[in-house]
C-alpha cells in the first residue's frame, strides 16, 4: 500500500514530425522531474508515503500506458498524480483513462497542460490542480474521503518562499528514483526560485498570478554543496527566470560559497532589463559564465505586441554590457509571432547576426493553451497543426497571417545560418576572448 504514486509522464509518439535538442527522450534523461520530485518531499514530510514512476526511465519506455497502469496498481495506490506538459498529454491521457478503466484508484491531473485544458484533464482523472501542486496533493493525500474531490477543478496554492525552503532539498536517493543521468551533462539543473514577473503573450509558467518566491541563500548553498559532495559536479544550470535578480541575494550568496571554500561557474538566464552595470561584478564573483537572453525579436513593433519589456536599445545595451565585462552570452528569437510578416522575420534574423553574442538560437513561435497568445491567434494568423501531440518548437504550428508555410521554411534556414555561423566563431575565437575580457574588466 502506498498513499501517493506520481507520475512522469512520456513524450508524445509523433511520426514524423521533428524534434529538436530539448524535445527527444533525452530531454526526459539529462532533466530530473521537479515538479513532482517537490510534491512528492512536501507530502513525505508530512508522515504519507509517495513513489515516483518516472516513465522516462528505460525499463519502461517499451510499456504501453495499459502495461504502465498494472504496474502502478501493483503497488495498490490510494491516489496517482500524472504530470504533463502539453508534449506529454497524449502519455497522460492514456495513463488516466487505463487507470480508470482497470480500477477505483483517484486520478489526479496537473502540471502546465492540464492546468491551461483543466476540463479536459476532468475527462481522464477525478480532479486537476491549476498550478503549483503541492498544497492540493498534501489535502488530497490526507483526506479520508476522496468523493467530495471528484470532478473538481482545484486551484493550486503558491508556495510561500518558507515552505520552499520546508522541503528537504533532494538527495542522491531522491535522483536514484528518477530517469535522471548525471552522466548526460557537466551541468546539474537546480532551481532556486519560482515566478516570473514579467507577461510575454506567448508564455504560460503555471505560477503567473503569484509573485515571486526565492529559496533561502543557506538553502541554495546547502543544496550545491551536497550535490558537488555527492555527485562531483562545479558547474549549474539554473532554471528559473530570476537568478539574476535581486543584487543583495548574488552577494549574500558570494559570501556564503566563499566561507565554504566552494566556487562553481552557472549557466542561467536573465531578463535584459534587470541587467545592470553594477552587478556585473557580483555576477562574475558568484561564477556566472553563460547568460541567455530572450531577446525575441529584431522588431520594435513585435516586441511590443508580445509585451516583453523591452526595446532593441535595451536589447543591445544588455548584450555590450555583458560582452563587456567577460559573460558568455546566448541569445534566444522567435520566429513567426503575433503579427510577424517577412520583413519583420528578416530584422529579427539580422538583429541576431550583428548583435555579439556568442551563440544564437531559433524556434518557431507557438501559441500554447493558456497564452495570451493562443487567444489573439484568430486576429494575426491561423493554427495549422491542430493537433497538440505534435507541438515542439521545432515544429512550424502557427502561421501568420500573409506569410506562406514555404515562406516560413525558408526564412528559418536563413536563421539556422546565422546559428552555425555564430556556432562555427564561438568555437574557434569567441570562446577565448570572453575569459580574458573577465579577467580585464572585472578587477
Ligand atoms: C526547465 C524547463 C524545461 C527543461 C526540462 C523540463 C522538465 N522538467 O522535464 C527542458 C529544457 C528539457 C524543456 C524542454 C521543453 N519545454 Co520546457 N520548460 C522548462 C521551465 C523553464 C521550468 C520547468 C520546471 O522545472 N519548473 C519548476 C517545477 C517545480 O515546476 P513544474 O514542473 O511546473 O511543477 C509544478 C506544477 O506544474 C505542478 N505540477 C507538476 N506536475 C504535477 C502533477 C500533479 C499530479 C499535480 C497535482 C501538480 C503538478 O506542481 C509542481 C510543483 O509546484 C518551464 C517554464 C516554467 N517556469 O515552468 C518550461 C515549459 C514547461 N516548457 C515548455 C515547452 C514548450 C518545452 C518544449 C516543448 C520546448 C521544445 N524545445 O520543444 C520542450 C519539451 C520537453 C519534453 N517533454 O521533452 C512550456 C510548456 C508549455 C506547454 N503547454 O506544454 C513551458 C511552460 C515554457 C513556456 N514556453 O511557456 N523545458
Amino acid at each position: 500500500m502506498v498513499d501517493l504514486i506520481l507520475v512522469r509522464t512520456r513524450n508524445n509518439p509523433a511520426p514524423g514530425v521533428k524534434k529538436n535538442s530539448d524535445s527527444g527522450s533525452y530531454s526526459g534523461l539529462r532533466m530530473p522531474p521537479y515538479g513532482i520530485m517537490y510534491i512528492a518531499n512536501y507530502v513525505r514530510e508530512r508522515g504519507y508515503s509517495v513513489k515516483l514512476f518516472d516513465l522516462f526511465k528505460k525499463d519502461y519506455s517499451s510499456l504501453s500506458p495499459d502495461a504502465v497502469a498494472d504496474l502502478i496498481l501493483s503497488h495498490k495506490p490510494r491516489i496517482v498524480g500524472i504530470s504533463a506538459m502539453t508534449s506529454q498529454s497524449v502519455d497522460a491521457i492514456a495513463l488516466g483513462d487505463a487507470l480508470m478503466r482497470k480500477s477505483n484508484v483517484f486520478v489526479a491531473h496537473g502540471g502546465v497542460h492540464f492546468t491551461s485544458l483543466p476540463e479536459e484533464g476532468l475527462k481522464h482523472g477525478h480532479v486537476v490542480v491549476q498550478g503549483d501542486g503541492e498544497h492540493c496533493m498534501l489535502q488530497l493525500t490526507s483526506s479520508p474521503d476522496l468523493q467530495g474531490f471528484n470532478n473538481k477543478i482545484l486551484q493550486g496554492r503558491p508556495l510561500t518562499s518558507e515552505e520552499m525552503d520546508s522541503i528537504p532539498f533532494f538527495r542522491q536517493e531522491d535522483f536514484d528514483e528518477t530517469a535522471y543521468d548525471p552522466s548526460l551533462d557537466p551541468h546539474f539543473p537546480i532551481i532556486t526560485a519560482r515566478g516570473c514577473p514579467y507577461s510575454c503573450v506567448f508564455c504560460k509558467d503555471g505560477y503567473r498570478s503569484s509573485k515571486l518566491r526565492f529559496h533561502s541563500v543557506d538553502y541554495i548553498v546547502d543544496y550545491l554543496e551536497y550535490i558537488s559532495r555527492t555527485f562531483g559536479f562545479r558547474r549549474f544550470i539554473v532554471l528559473d527566470d530570476i537568478f539574476v535578480f535581486v543584487e543583495t541575494r548574488m552577494e549574500e550568496m558570494v559570501d556564503k560559497l566563499e566561507k565554504r571554500n566552494l566556487k562553481f561557474k552557472f549557466q542561467c538566464q536573465a531578463h535584459t532589463n534587470v541587467l545592470k552595470p553594477k552587478m556585473m561584478k557580483v555576477m562574475h564573483r558568484l561564477g556566472i559564465e553563460w547568460v541567455y537572453l530572450g531577446i525575441e525579436s529584431g522588431n520594435e513593433e513585435i516586441l511590443k505586441n508580445i509585451k516583453k519589456g523591452i526595446t532593441i536599445e535595451k536589447a543591445k545595451e544588455a548584450v555590450h554590457l555583458l560582452k563587456k565585462h567577460g559573460f558568455y552570452v546566448g541569445g534566444l528569437y522567435m520566429i513567426g509571432n503575433i503579427g510577424e510578416t517577412r520583413q519583420t522575420i528578416n530584422d529579427t534574423i539580422r538583429f541576431a547576426f550583428s548583435l555579439p553574442t556568442d551563440r544564437a538560437w531559433f524556434s518557431f513561435a507557438a501559441p500554447y493553451p493558456g497564452t495570451e497568445f493562443y487567444e489573439l491567434v484568430g486576429k494575426y494568423g491561423e493554427i495549422i497543426e491542430p493537433d497538440l501531440a505534435k507541438w515542439n518548437q521545432a515544429t512550424l504550428v502557427y502561421l501568420p497571417k500573409n506569410i506562406s508555410k514555404k515562406e516560413m521554411f525558408r526564412l528559418m534556414r536563413k536563421a539556422q545560418m546565422v546559428r552555425i555561423m555564430k556556432k562555427i566563431y564561438f568555437t574557434f575565437i569567441g570562446c577565448w576572448i570572453a575569459p580574458l575580457r573577465a579577467s580585464f574588466n572585472n578587477k
